[in-house]
């Protein structure tokens, strides 16, 4: 992509409105544009990152076993009578009539909705286990929506449901998405703490709260700094080994994480001091079982092996894939902007032209640019006719992982320079190397 012919307003200043950096960094970076009261648009470069999320998490989802559908924002009331939560929710549910006078609701999450359709299709064990899931807007009336897309009124979530024979295997589904969670955060760039948690409205007596680590985050952490050194890709642990997948739920249950709402000063004072740390962080999973509760309240049943009549038990996995873009953007930035971790990053590299009006070096930077984009790499091109100081300070703080300074002294003598966001390195290299270097 051109920078002179796309759309990426980037400001200077931070808008006032904004409290928290990533908040600030995702409008001055042109990410996202505020609509409506935790209402937002997603601007190109904050689309192409809410893309890369929403893929990571799906590739993860699929390899965990998963199945991909996608179910409607808008429910019917009557659906959410059925399990008595239209009445429950209270006002973060946002309702609304149709023409007819019929009360419809904008989805806050979908239980009820896939307890439904799953109980018209399936009819013996050998419909279950499944485990289904989608990537769909929601909408919580939020009394205060702030941090942008942190906590937003209409936000981006993957939605997964588990249906089971019975509560052993529903718990096998539990360990199964939990690694599946930690595995998709590793991969992002960040490190998101599994944390034992209350259930709250959604009901259940399992659940836990994956919660990245940023002293702007809602709540107070405590964990085991045993934490900082798991590798949950490297272990060669296989989706279907039951005992792996029970010794992975063991080990998180016995490496001491929680929250405010669930820390135990009895088990905290059992971890040994040096290992004890203390913070805020930002939630952007969580994870339930709740047994037969919408089975039940949905009429859900299929006949079981033996003939007699089975009712599937369930558990649901959220994650908040909007809000993500946030919580990375909190995990990793400096004082000049966004630092994006590979994985995530819009494009992987920048080149900038010092003097966009000086025909050797803006030709070298065409040439660049083409052969990296046949190479396949993701690269944004800011060939604008602005000084050179403001386009280096735009690419650092939109964040690209790479950058590739082209001026005319440089040119002159057949280098480039390459520099890396994240530490700053910069080389003087020749034009070639550059190019092997990021299409390595
Ligand atoms: C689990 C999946 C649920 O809704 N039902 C389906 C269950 N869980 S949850 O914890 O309430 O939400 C899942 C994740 O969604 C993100 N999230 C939000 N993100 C942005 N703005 C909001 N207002 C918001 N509310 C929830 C969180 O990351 C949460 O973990």
């Amino acid at each position: 992509m051109r920078w002179s012919q796309a759309f990426l307003p980037v400001l200077k200043e931070s808008p006032s409105d904004a409290q928290i950096v990533s908040h600030k960094l995702m409008l001055r970076a042109g990410l996202v544009r505020q609509t409506a009261a935790g209402i937002y648009a997603w601007l190109p470069l904050g689309w192409r990152v809410l893309q890369k999320i929403e893929q990571i998490v799906r590739e993860e989802q699929d390899r965990a076993g998963a199945i991909e559908m996608l179910m409607p924002t808008l429910q019917s009331a009557e659906l959410w009578r059925t399990s008595g939560r239209y009445d429950a929710y209270g006002p973060e549910m946002l309702r609304i009539k149709d023409r007819h006078e019929r009360e419809i609701l904008y989805g806050p999450t979908n239980e009820e909705m896939i307890t439904a359709i799953f109980a018209g299709d399936a009819r013996s064990y050998r419909d279950l286990p499944r485990t289904l899931y989608h990537i769909q807007w929601k909408f919580r009336d939020e009394v205060r929506p702030r941090f942008g897309v942190m906590r937003g009124r209409e936000f981006l979530m993957k939605d997964a449901y588990s249906f089971d024979l019975d509560e052993g295997a529903a718990r096998l589904s539990y360990y199964t998405q939990m690694l599946a969670y930690l595995r998709t955060f590793q991969r992002m760039g960040i490190k998101a703490v599994p944390m034992k948690a209350a259930s709250g409205p959604i009901g259940g007596d399992l659940s836990h709260e994956f919660i990245v680590l940023a002293p702007t985050g809602e709540s107070e952490v405590f964990y085991d700094s045993a934490y900082d050194g798991f590798d949950w890709h490297q272990n060669d642990l296989r989706y279907g080994d039951e005992a792996g997948l029970k010794g992975l739920f063991d080990q998180v249950n016995s490496t001491y994480a929680a929250t405010d709402e669930t820390h135990d000063e009895a088990r905290w004072a059992e971890v040994a001091e040096d290992r004890r740390r203390t913070g805020r962080g930002i939630e952007v999973g969580h994870i339930f079982y709740f047994g037969t509760k919408y089975s039940d309240a949905m009429g859900l049943k299929v006949s079981g092996k033996d003939g007699s009549p089975v009712v599937p038990h369930m558990g649901s996995y959220g994650v908040g894939v909007s809000r993500l873009i946030g919580a990375i953007i909190e995990a990793s930035h400096d004082e000049t902007g966004i630092v994006w971790p590979e994985a995530v990053a819009p494009w992987k590299v920048g080149i900038v032209t010092m003097r966009a009006d000086d025909e050797a070096s803006a030709g070298a930077a065409d040439r660049l640019y083409e052969h990296l984009r046949m190479a396949g790499v993701e690269v944004l091109y800011d060939d604008r006719d602005e000084r050179g100081g403001v386009k280096l300070g735009s690419m650092d703080l939109i964040g690209l992982p790479w950058q590739v300074i082209v001026g005319p002294r440089g040119i002159a003598a057949g280098t480039v320079e390459l520099k890396n966001r994240r530490s700053g390195e910069r080389e003087e290299i020749s034009l070639e190397s550059a190019l092997a270097r990021l299409t390595a």
